[in-house]
């Protein structure tokens, strides 16, 4: 569990001080009437998650939205660094790489076949594309829910 990666309910509070806090199942409650769901329950706390991609999936924030299906959600890059930058997100929280289970692998999978079928529909798929997945700190990631970032639309370069 890592609460740093998100928030618990209520805010500003630890999820270790919530511990002790008669009615924990109040609060429970309240974070499911609010948020819609909880991630995970940590010593009687709520957690939460979110981040902006969680956001974007529940229409919190808007977001140029260019596929969506019940297990994922594919979007374009707010900051593009190809000419069609899109993130594909699985709707299951998993904050990093490191963090996919054994029996996760279809999450996983289906990130790359929609985005192998988005390069099909809009006509690039003959040309070439890359698709990168960044893990923590070295690998540059900065939004702790796993995506996968298609790349596309001119000559990429040499990488790896
Ligand atoms: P990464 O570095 O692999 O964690 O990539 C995160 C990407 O998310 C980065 O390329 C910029 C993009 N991004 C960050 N905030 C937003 C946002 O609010 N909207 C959209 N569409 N993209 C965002």
């Amino acid at each position: 569990v890592k609460p740093e990666n998100g928030c618990t309910w209520p805010p500003a509070m630890s999820a270790d001080s919530v511990a002790t806090w008669e009615g924990a199942e109040r609060i429970i409650q309240t974070a499911l009437d609010t948020f819609g769901r909880i991630d995970c329950v940590v010593n009687n706390a709520a957690v939460l998650r979110d981040t902006i991609f969680h956001k974007i999936i529940a229409r919190q924030i808007p977001a140029n939205i260019v596929y969506e299906d019940e297990h994922l959600i594919a979007f374009r890059d707010i900051s593009p660094q190809a000419p069609v930058h899109v993130l594909f997100v699985p709707k299951v929280t998993i904050p990093t790489l490191n963090d996919v289970q054994p029996g996760q692998a279809e999450i996983v999978g289906r990130l790359v076949i929609a985005a192998a079928d988005y390069a099909k529909t809009q006509g690039f798929a003959e040309d070439g594309y890359r698709i990168v997945m960044n893990c923590n700190d070295h690998g540059g990631q900065t939004v702790f829910q796993i995506h996968l970032h298609l790349l596309a639309g001119a000559p990429l370069g040499r990488f790896g």
